[in-house]
């Protein structure tokens, strides 16, 4: 009995250090505001729970626009502005909420309009677990949830002023 639980001591030991592949990123609740301007922008919202190590996302890859780049919102003054950033730190079995307001993915550059009620495949790149394809729906332009649209919502709106 003793050498059993020094074994499965051992093995819980392995796994929270081990580091984090595909399997243990599991991706929550996404969803993408419809945005109707040829070459203007897009942003994309979802949860990653990281069931493994310490992880960055680093890259986010679409076919829908030109490039596709990773913000966060930073407080200037008493207005929320977007800013680009190199990657976004994922903690080891921590979860990283993406939504309005704060980190988002966005996308630069629209080939077409991106419509209300199609799916868009993302492809998330992460630094030790690689790539990770989801199916982002597309909801009403001023989505604040998934599955659900913010009555009186600001189409498109790119300013956040603190809303929760
Ligand atoms: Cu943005």
């Amino acid at each position: 009995m003793k050498s059993f639980a020094i074994a499965a001591a051992l093995l819980l030991g392995l796994s929270a250090a081990g580091p984090a592949v595909a399997a243990d990123m599991e991706v929550a609740n996404p969803f993408m505001r419809a945005a109707p301007m040829v070459g203007g922008t897009g942003a994309a919202y979802m949860t990653i729970h990281n069931h493994g190590g310490a992880d960055r996302l680093l890259a986010v890859e679409a076919g829908i626009s030109k490039s596709v780049e990773l913000h966060t919102h930073v407080k200037d003054g008493d207005i929320y502005r977007m800013r680009k950033v190199a990657s976004l730190v994922v903690p080891e079995h921590g979860t990283v909420e993406m939504k309005p307001g704060a980190d988002h993915i966005m996308f630069i550059g629209l080939n077409a309009p991106v419509k209300e009620g199609v799916t868009v495949p993302v492809t998330l790149k992460f630094e030790k677990a690689g790539a990770v394809v989801v199916q982002v729906p597309v909801l009403a332009p001023g989505a604040m949830v998934p599955g659900a649209a913010m009555p009186g919502g600001t189409p498109g709106g790119m300013m956040h002023h603190g809303h929760k």
